[in-house]
């Protein structure tokens, strides 16, 4: 049988690997996606710096993000950087940085709001943090009068974090984890990678 476009493929951007496969050690946070992989280990250490070299992003831009609230974002970014799972989601970009994005990943309920519950009292000043800082300096600085405000007022439900944060990369749901019919960005590789058959699917949904 044909190999379906849709299944096990990583997106054309960044620091994406070409195709997806074992990477042996990926770093901490990162380490789930380590038996097939679209990310390399260097990216998977990357993305649990404060400075990283992927995109020279800034969490600490209204002050130190708390370490509870820092992890949802590292999670965040090893299912961005590592996931051969986003397939059915994959869209062509016209974009400086990157050739291909994802556009409306359905995030499992629990994912987004942990996400949004150890967040609420971090403080950022954007609600999509894609586009519109200030980088004279090298990294993202709040545009000029942009505030700082809690995530709690910028956000006000867990759907505003999840779907404006990346410019809708995410899509709310009240799907719930192991449900099959949502993707997780936490989930414990003792037992597969939960998004294989999410993936399946959704990339069958689709014709
Ligand atoms: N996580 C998820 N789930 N989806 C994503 O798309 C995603 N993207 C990043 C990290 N985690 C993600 C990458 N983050 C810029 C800002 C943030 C960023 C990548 C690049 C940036 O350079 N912004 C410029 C505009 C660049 C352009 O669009 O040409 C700016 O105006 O601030």
């Amino acid at each position: 049988p044909a190999k379906d476009p849709l299944l096990n493929v990583c997106m054309d951007a960044k620091h994406h690997k070409t195709t997806p496969g074992p990477e042996g050690l990926l770093y901490k946070q990162c380490a789930p996606w380590k038996d097939n992989a679209c990310c390399t280990a260097n990216t998977s250490s990357e993305a649990h710096k404060d400075q990283s070299s992927l995109y020279n992003f800034n969490w600490n831009h209204c002050g130190v993000m708390p370490p509870k609230c820092k992890r949802h974002f590292i999670q965040d970014m090893c299912l961005y950087e590592c996931s051969p799972n986003l397939g059915p989601w994959i869209e062509q970009v016209d974009s400086s940085w990157r050739r291909e994005r994802i556009l409306h990943v359905p995030l499992c309920k629990e994912d987004c709001e942990e996400w949004w519950e150890d967040c609420k009292d971090a403080v950022t000043c954007k609600d999509n943090w894609h586009k519109g800082w200030n980088w004279a300096t090298g990294t993202n600085r709040c545009p000029w009068g942009s505030m700082c405000r809690p995530f709690s007022e910028v956000f006000p439900h867990p759907k505003d974090l999840c779907e404006k944060i990346w410019s809708n990369s995410f899509k709310y749901t009240t799907e719930r984890r192991g449900s099959g019919r949502c993707i997780q960005m936490w989930f414990d590789p003792a037992h597969g990678n939960p998004n294989v058959v999410v993936a399946k699917y959704y990339a069958w949904q689709k014709r």
